[in-house]
């Protein structure tokens, strides 16, 4: 072992000296071979042209070390030189004018993976349901596929800049030498407009909005909006049952959910300790916002389970309507924040936050079309940099938080992700609730073996219709291996919700025993033919898969 550690230590010290520069200016260099060259009569040219060191990297290539690789490419024998001392990974650098004013583009790393801007091989279609997009906008006016209005009024056109400021941080043309660059370059949009004019959003227009934009083939759905959540009060929670299901439909169509959690300016206290609705739903990414400083501003909401990443929402500069910027003539840059109406000038809110992860999603599916939604999801927030109070949030403790999740999204390291070994998808989601919304297994087989996963903070519940007999017997078992602790509930025919029911008004007919990793329901014997319903539930706070044995 001693002598393992001392070679290691070794190596690391000639690591260091290879790595240390050799002469002050010396640069490396790749010289091509023609075809059919020779490589030793290119290198002795090479050698007395540059008066540098050469040697033969390969028979189509040499390297040569120099001051100055001038004249060496016009040499007999020689194809093309190249560089070889330059970073590998250089971030593409977006050229246009306002991009040095998105400080957000360097936080979450928007275009680090790219050495620079890639050509699009397929688009991603990402649907902006907000307030309308001013279709007539230089930068979005190729990127709008399609638009339709949910409320009384035009798609294209956005009185209340809202959705074209969104629509702006997601897909504003990059590098076209005018105004901001949107992060999501293979983005087409999909417009549907919910907003009315006095700024409110019916669960109707939304859960419609949703089901088009799923139809017309959106793989990313972007909800900067919300509603207050408060498991307390019943009374001024707004959950919505037709949004759970309009979310449902898409994450059943293999679509990406992401939702702001809220601002706490519309909620009854700030800050606010929950998440909105849609975002506190399961499998809706929850994106909460930061600040320059790394701290997450009081008007972002706090939830200690929904908040999923955190991504820059204050002093944001995007795109506006024109219609917008003109009551402002004096002002040059029309068409963007800077010239608008107080709220968007330095624009803030959770509102702006959650597009930046609309964006992110875009590009992993550009890069791996067939991710699913949980997949995204999971590798969106494994790869966010956590956020502390090292990072500028002094609340913020080391991993998950209440205040910005897993972390800071980083675009870089979330694409990267997607070419790793992935999470396993779960091919029963969505099946939170019991009724309509569970997954139905086979009436016939005596014995069923499968395989899901759980997630304590976005997926808490797998709910399994299973057909009994009366009289039949149905035993169960459940193995998190190694990671989760679950537990198996069996309710009886007819039940519909389990997750949000009042805990007098239905009781389970059995719960399993034990504790760790693997539980087991002990038989119980069917008093009324029907479909019964298995859930898997995690009360813990982990994630992974596991392995559930129904016998009947
Ligand atoms: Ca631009
Ligand atoms: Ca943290
Ligand atoms: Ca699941
Ligand atoms: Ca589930």
């Amino acid at each position: 072992m001693r002598v393992l550690t001392s070679r290691r230590a070794a190596a690391a010290a000639a690591a260091l000296a290879l790595t240390a520069p050799s002469g002050a200016t010396a640069a490396r260099f790749a010289v091509g071979l023609e075809q059919g060259a020779s490589a030793a009569a290119v290198a002795k040219r090479v050698r007395e042209t540059s008066g540098g060191s050469v040697s033969i990297l390969a028979p189509f290539a040499l390297t040569l070390e120099a001051q100055s690789a001038r004249r060496v490419a016009r040499l007999r024998g020689v194809a093309y030189v190249e560089r070889l001392d330059r970073v590998r990974r250089l971030a593409f650098v977006p050229t246009d004018p306002f991009a040095k004013r998105q400080w957000y583009l360097d936080s979450i790393k928007a275009f680090t993976f790219w050495p620079q801007l890639p050509a699009i091989r397929a688009p991603v279609y990402v649907a902006v349901i907000d307030s309308g997009v001013d279709g007539s906008h230089p930068e979005l006016q190729n990127r709008v596929e399609d638009a339709r209005s949910f409320v009384d009024d035009f798609p294209r056109k956005d009185a209340q800049g809202h959705g074209t400021f969104v629509a702006g941080l997601i897909a504003a043309e990059a590098n076209n030498a005018l105004g901001i660059a949107g992060i999501g370059f293979p983005v087409k949009l999909l417009v549907a407009k919910v907003v009315r004019a006095d700024g409110t959003i019916s669960p109707e227009a939304e859960a419609k909005a949703i089901r088009w934009a799923v139809d017309r083939g959106a793989q990313v759905i972007n909800l900067s909006l919300g509603g207050t959540r408060d498991p307390l009060q019943p009374a001024r929670d707004t959950f919505s049952q037709l949004e759970a299901s309009a979310v449902d439909y898409a994450v059943k169509s293999g679509v990406v959910v992401v939702a702001a959690v809220g601002n706490g300016d519309q909620a009854p206290s700030l800050p606010w300790t929950y998440a909105n609705y849609p975002a506190a739903l399961p499998h809706v990414i929850g994106v909460s916002a930061l600040a320059r400083d790394g701290s997450v501003p009081a008007f972002s909401n706090r939830d200690p389970i929904y908040n999923d990443l955190a991504a820059p929402g204050q002093d944001m500069l995007s795109t506006l309507p024109r219609a917008l910027t003109e009551t402002r003539p004096l002002c040059v840059e029309q068409g963007y924040s800077q010239c608008g109406p107080k709220e968007f000038k330095r624009g803030e809110g959770t509102s702006f936050a959650a597009p930046l992860v609309s964006a992110a999603a875009a590009l992993m599916l550009s890069e791996q079309p067939t991710l699913a939604p949980e997949q995204v999801s999971l590798l969106l927030r494994r790869s966010a940099a956590d956020v502390t109070p090292l990072t500028g949030c002094a609340p913020c403790w080391t991993e998950h938080d209440s205040h910005s999740g897993w972390g800071r999204l980083d675009v870089d390291a979330a694409v990267r992700a997607t070419h790793a070994e992935l999470p396993r998808p779960d091919q029963f989601e969505p099946n939170d609730e019991a009724g309509h919304r569970a997954a139905t297994l086979g009436k016939r087989q005596r014995v069923l073996n499968l395989q899901a996963t759980l997630d304590y903070w976005d997926d808490r519940a797998d709910v399994y219709r299973v057909w009994l007999r009366r009289g039949q017997r149905l035993s169960a078992s459940v193995n998190g291996l190694g990671l989760l602790e679950a537990q198996l509930l069996l309710w009886r025919p007819r039940t519909r919700v389990v997750q949000r029911r009042l805990p007098a008004t239905t009781r389970p007919l059995r719960r399993s025993a034990g504790f760790g990793f693997s539980q087991r329901l002990r038989p119980y014997r069917a008093a009324t033919t029907g479909w019964h319903y298995l859930e898997v539930q995690l009360p813990v706070p982990s994630s992974g898969g596991y392995a559930l044995t129904i016998r009947r």
